[in-house]
């Protein structure tokens, strides 16, 4: 059958920017049978990149496509633009691939997770972020987080000495206001914030001590290097906070030096994970093959999609390492449902990301995930289960936004 003789032929692909208490690009395809299908392709700080590749260079190749070829739709956009990988490349390959499955499982009837295998297991255990300027306001947070639910807290707090940290919810980010939800900036510049490793790695392990101390040895804790050491100063870090058996410690060092993992393996066992900032299953190779990180930290929004992400993980699951799909503010809820659909069906899931969207996001994405008793589950609609409201998204015009920049505290610029 042509393409033209399929009732799966796409007959309009669009982007929608919108700005609900943060940027997100959506692509929407629609095929002529009148089905349509949703993907994610935001891309922190740098939107309007990947809304450009989308419409002025993959929409006109969608239209006329059968969607129902999701593979060769994949392989055609990676190997047809002959520049591999990058993170604008794969975040649009990302949101046509996203939608194709969207509308794959509209189509049958079922909800995406269906089409991945089933389920295997009742729901995806999620981390939530809790924070503090100082130990008592993180202790607060962590009760609150417990309380909202949560069964696993990532731990962060502000360093003494230093304005603003990373992760840190309450602390102002440099132009007065506090992180909460995001930390890209709605400012004609990147702010700027200072840091110091050495004060970062004497003050960390008393931290933990403390919430040890306050909540027992069952809680799973997570901790985000946000890629700021050395690979011998995470060694040491590793090491410091073997005594408070963390579930991981997160981006030790910057993720493109993939050999830095050995170094660091070779001194501590506190499981390490790595990869939002990838965006193929080729960064991955060292750090698999040598069996370097215990969890694979990719989102689906960055790293080309359900198809691809499906392969990491099956990759990942040869050699013992489980799932922690990234998951913060700036992946949509399109995103976000992707990922727990996958979550849900695949073998080697280990633990989901979840800060849970600005209520504004939630006006203009109808989500049909649920977080009960510390699971999330995608729910049953058939799809990803996200709808777009076109008319909530258009009160909330895109506004340029910049993830702060990083220096040390002689000015050098640093890994933020
Ligand atoms: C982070 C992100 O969720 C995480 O682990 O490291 O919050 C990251 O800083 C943002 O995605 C940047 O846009
Ligand atoms: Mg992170």
């Amino acid at each position: 059958m042509s393409p033209n003789e399929t009732p799966h032929r796409i007959i309009s692909a669009e982007t929608v920017v919108t700005s609900p208490g943060r940027n997100f690009v959506t692509l929407r395809i629609t095929t002529a049978d009148g089905v349509t299908g949703l993907g994610d392709a935001t891309l922190n700080g740098r939107e309007l990149a990947v809304d450009s590749y989308l419409r002025d260079h993959l929409v006109p190749l969608l239209i006329g496509r059968d969607a129902s070829r999701i593979e060769d739709t994949w392989q055609y956009l990676y190997r047809g633009a002959y520049w591999r990988r990058g993170p604008v490349t794969m975040a649009a390959i990302a949101a046509v691939d996203t939608a194709l499955w969207d509308i794959k499982a509209k189509v049958a009837g079922m909800p995406l997770y269906q089409l991945l295998g089933g389920a295997s297991r009742t729901g995806a255990l999620a981390y939530g972020h809790a924070s503090g300027r100082d130990i008592p306001e993180l202790l607060d947070s962590i009760r609150a987080h417990l309380a909202a639910g949560y069964r696993a807290i990532r731990v962060q707090t502000g360093i003494p000495g230093l304005d603003s940290v990373y992760g840190v919810a309450a602390s102002a980010a440099g132009d007065g206001e506090r992180y909460d939800y995001e930390p890209a900036r709605r400012t004609a510049l990147p702010v700027e914030e200072s840091w110091d490793t050495r004060a970062y790695l004497r003050h960390l392990p008393n931290v933990f001590e403390a919430v040890r101390h306050e909540f027992g040895p069952e809680l799973p804790l997570l901790h985000d290097g946000h890629h700021r050491m050395t690979p011998i100063q995470a060694a040491k870090l590793g090491k410091a906070l073997e005594p408070y058996d963390l579930f991981w410690l997160e981006d030790a060092t910057p993720g493109e030096d993939q050999a830095a993992l050995r170094l660091i393996r070779q001194h501590t066992t506190t499981p390490l994970a790595i990869g939002e900032v990838f965006n193929t299953a080729h960064d991955y190779t060292t750090l698999l093959g040598e069996r370097l990180i215990d969890y694979v930290r990719s989102a689906v929004t960055h790293t080309g999609g359900v198809t691809a992400m499906k392969k990491l993980l099956d990759l990942a699951a040869l050699y013992g390492a489980k799932s922690g799909i990234h998951g913060p503010t700036d992946i949509s809820p399109v995103g976000m449902a992707a990922a727990l659909h996958l979550d849900l069906a695949i073998h080697n899931f280990g633990i989901q990301e979840y800060m849970r969207h600005d209520p504004r996001t939630l006006e203009v994405f109808r989500t049909s995930y649920t977080f009960d008793d510390g699971l999330l589950h995608p729910g049953e609609n058939p799809g990803l289960g996200v709808e777009l409201d076109d008319e909530a998204a258009a009160r909330f015009p895109y506004e340029p936004a910049y993830l702060p920049v990083n220096r040390l505290l002689d000015g050098t610029v640093h890994d933020w």
